[in-house]
């Protein structure tokens, strides 16, 4: 049987949960997670629009798509032919960004399809999509300062992130928490504010995105660790949020306005200052010549990680590789809405000389299929936020056990995972 559900996502908004129940009574379950700073050409979120309901943000179309149309078609099919369900419900859609039935309403089909058949061969998820090889755990990538789309705050870049590397997850997650408190302790004493926004950092007050990162610096050394060493550092800036079409515009901060180059040479001076070993959307999905230009500049040293620019899509990366762009792409399951076309991707990023970053979105769900697919992938490396809020915490704490369940054979990806291939 196949049944979807309306339920609630991290900021409150409606989102699709799908049972996936096997003969055998065993039940495959996973919810869709939501983004705010969206690249244009993503798979479609399909909402109601039925202002009645949640501000139009219903999702009872695509439970509906699910229970009535995707549901019967693969009710008798083995849950172990992940492909050949992904593909049928891709042809069952019929259009090129899954407008018809949803990439939310597919989504949870394909993620329950694939929990179900994990279930059936009594293995768990990382193994039973990734094989007796799976067995690296990612460097967490810990966004610890919330800004852009994701605050209320004064910050243009969306994500300061920190990626705490210890011996094992345990120990870099452990490292993350400790950091996360001495900011908190250092934004205080600062007297600045220590609320957190969406994906569980804080969202200050600051006067740059330098200050951010040296409050970040600080609480490194507070915590009685080595920047650089047991630290280092990424940003998301999720720049097509703050992109005119010619320039960058700090909009919630200083109203500079930065062409492509005085961008670049921002993101230079930091790299330079400070330990920054990955920039994401750096610059904006359609400012494909300062793309080119910041990789020239930067890509040798640094990863360079398309997200709105890629949006998990293979033809999109393509033609990413074709050009020279970015050196790295960020996966993100509901951007292109089946298991198969993400494991896709990453096969042609890998096989292309770039590297895969596995991500969670701001509006998240307790779902912690990414945590299982960054094992599985062997992607090295993780972003879900801070270690605060239950939703981002789910996924750290799902690698804890699959660290521990592993034992002796598992393994942590190391520094040497942000260097560009
Ligand atoms: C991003 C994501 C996740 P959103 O830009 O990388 O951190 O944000 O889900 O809002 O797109
Ligand atoms: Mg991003």
């Amino acid at each position: 049987m196949v049944r979807a559900r309306e339920i609630l996502d991290s900021r409150g908004n409606p989102t699709v949960e799908v049972d996936v129940v096997l003969d055998s009574g065993k039940m495959g379950r996973a919810s869709v997670p939501s983004g705010a700073s969206t690249g244009v050409l993503e798979a479609v979120e399909l909402r109601d629009k039925d202002m009645g309901r949640f501000l139009g943000r219903g999702v009872q179309k695509a439970v509906r798509n699910v229970n009535k149309v995707i549901g019967p078609k693969v009710v008798k099919m083995d849950p172990s032919e992940q492909k050949k369900i992904d593909a049928l419900m891709v042809r069952l859609d019929g259009t090129p960004n899954k407008s018809r039935l949803g990439a939310n309403a597919i989504l949870g089909v394909s993620l329950a399809v694939a929990h179900a058949a994990a279930l059936d061969s009594e293995l768990p998820l990382y193994e039973s999509l990734g094989g007796r090889d799976a067995r690296l755990l990612p460097i967490p990538m810990m966004n610890i300062v919330n800004g852009g789309a994701h605050a209320d705050n004064n910050l243009d870049f969306q994500e300061f992130m920190i990626a705490p590397i210890g011996r094992n997850f345990a120990e870099s997650l452990r490292f993350g928490a400790e950091v996360f408190h001495s900011l908190k302790a250092n934004l205080m004493k600062n007297g600045l504010s220590t609320a957190v926004g969406d994906e569980g950092g804080f969202a200050p007050k600051l006067g740059s995105h330098q200050h951010a990162v040296q409050h970040i610096v600080e609480s490194i050394e507070d915590a009685g660790l080595k920047p650089g060493r047991d630290v280092v550092l990424a940003m998301d800036s999720a720049a097509s949020e703050f992109y005119d079409g010619s320039n960058y515009v700090f909009k919630k901060s200083t109203k500079s306005r930065l062409s492509s180059e005085k961008m670049i040479d921002v993101y230079s001076d930091m790299c330079r200052n400070y330990p920054i070993v990955s920039l994401e959307d750096p610059m904006a999905e359609n400012d494909w010549s300062g793309w080119k230009a910041i990789t020239n500049r930067l890509g040798r040293k640094v990863q360079l990680v398309g997200d709105d620019l890629f949006v998990t899509n293979r033809k999109v990366l393509a033609k990413g590789v074709r050009q020279g762009v970015a050196n790295a792409v960020l996966i993100k399951v509901n951007q292109i809405g089946t298991l198969t076309e993400t494991f896709d991707t990453m096969s042609f990023a890998a096989k292309s000389g770039y590297r895969c970053v596995i991500s969670h979105r701001s509006g998240e769900t307790e779902d912690t299929s990414i945590s299982d697919i960054s094992v599985a992938t062997s992607a090295g490396q993780i972003k879900t936020g801070a270690p605060s809020r239950g939703e981002r915490t789910a996924k750290y704490n799902r690698l804890l056990r699959i660290e521990e369940e592993l034992g002796k054979r598992a393994k942590l990806s190391g520094r040497g995972v942000f260097r560009p291939l």
